[in-house]
């Protein structure tokens, strides 16, 4: 007996625990042989006979157990500490991606009027006839509203056209002050050299008391913009027409390619056109029940900018996913 004890208690696999048992308790194992021999003795000294066995089994089985569990753990240190992977022996020839050129000049307008205190407000891809244009003073029958250019869903929702439904929405629930940007995805039906059926776009919304906000803030806030994403760079502005603005212009810097003298890129006018701008319509106003104030508003196309930083010469290679442009903004 002492012996099977020893042996278990020096066993140093499962395996050979395994096996111990089945030698000692299996069914042609030596216990259960000397239990079969029960049958045999005499009455009188059955009991005790069986009892012996019974404790010799119990001292067995607690023995089996005890190393069981200290084995197990033996083994699984070793199969955790065989598996064990050193993350640092990879070498530096893993490529890690780059944050699309898109997204990272949203990010950076985005942060620059964070620090001017102006609110990031996100609307709805899918919007309706009376936040996407009735409201921005573009009337039944305005030409922007042609099926041509809008994607309409069946049941007359549309893909919003521009960030401005944001805008009338926040108007619509907060008062006046209003200091906000709505950057976000917009669809028009066009797709050629200069157009994509999905861009990007920053818009921005300053609305208060009547009489505070003026012209003059705008061109402040526009060339300080303006020479911060591009540096010392000449910025004039021409009048325009926006139905939700008025008066409206349209903003350009000094070719950042030739310095304003003459190129490729800015078709030798010296001039490249950056965004639109002007002094929100009382139409807009009326329509989200503001009255007594007066407002801001500008707009910016994100692929453009995105094209004038990273010198980019054709707006659909921003959405052909090809690694040779995108590996080149890390
Ligand atoms: C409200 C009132 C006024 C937003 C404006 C522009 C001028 C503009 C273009 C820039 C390039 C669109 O992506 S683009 O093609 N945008 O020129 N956007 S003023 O005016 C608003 C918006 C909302 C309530």
């Amino acid at each position: 007996m002492k012996e099977w004890l020893n042996k278990i208690e020096s066993a140093d696999s499962t395996e050979i625990l395994e096996s111990l048992r089945v030698e000692t308790l299996g069914k042609k194992g030596i216990l259960t042989l000397e239990f079969s021999k029960l049958k045999d003795i005499p009455n009188t000294e059955k009991k005790a006979f069986a009892q012996n066995l019974n404790e010799q089994k119990s001292l067995i089985n607690t023995a089996l157990e005890i190393r069981k569990e200290v084995l197990v753990q033996i083994e699984l240190d070793k199969e955790l500490e065989a598996e064990k992977i050193d993350v640092t022996k990879f070498n530096n020839s893993l490529s890690c991606g780059a944050v699309h050129p898109v997204i990272d000049t949203m990010d950076r307008v985005i942060t620059y009027f964070q620090n001017l205190n102006f609110a990031v407000e996100e609307g709805q891809l899918v919007e309706d006839d009376f936040h996407n244009f009735e409201a921005l003073n573009l009337p039944k029958h305005h030409p922007a509203r042609d099926m041509q250019d809008t994607f309409y869903n069946k049941d007359y929702t549309l893909l919003r056209t521009h960030t401005s439904p944001v805008q009338i929405r926040t108007m619509l629930k907060q008062s006046i002050p209003i200091r906000m940007i709505a950057p976000g995805t917009v669809f028009r039906k066009d797709f050629d050299i200069t157009h994509t059926p999905m861009f990007h776009q920053i818009e921005a919304l300053v609305v208060d008391k009547a009489d505070k906000i003026s012209f003059a803030n705008l061109k402040h806030v526009l060339e300080e913009f303006l020479h911060h994403m591009f540096g010392d760079v000449e910025v004039r502005f021409r009048p325009s027409f926006f139905p939700f603005t008025e008066p409206s212009a349209e903003v350009d810097i000094s070719c950042v390619f030739c310095e304003g003298k003459g190129c490729r890129v800015c078709s030798q006018t010296g001039w490249i056109e950056i965004l639109g701008c002007g002094i929100v319509d009382e139409n807009v106003f009326k329509a989200v029940g503001y009255e007594n104030v007066s407002g801001y508003a500008f707009g910016v196309g994100i692929e453009r900018l995105a094209m004038l930083i990273h010198n980019i010469g054709d707006l659909r290679s921003l959405f052909e996913s090809d690694l040779r442009l995108l590996g080149q903004f890390k």
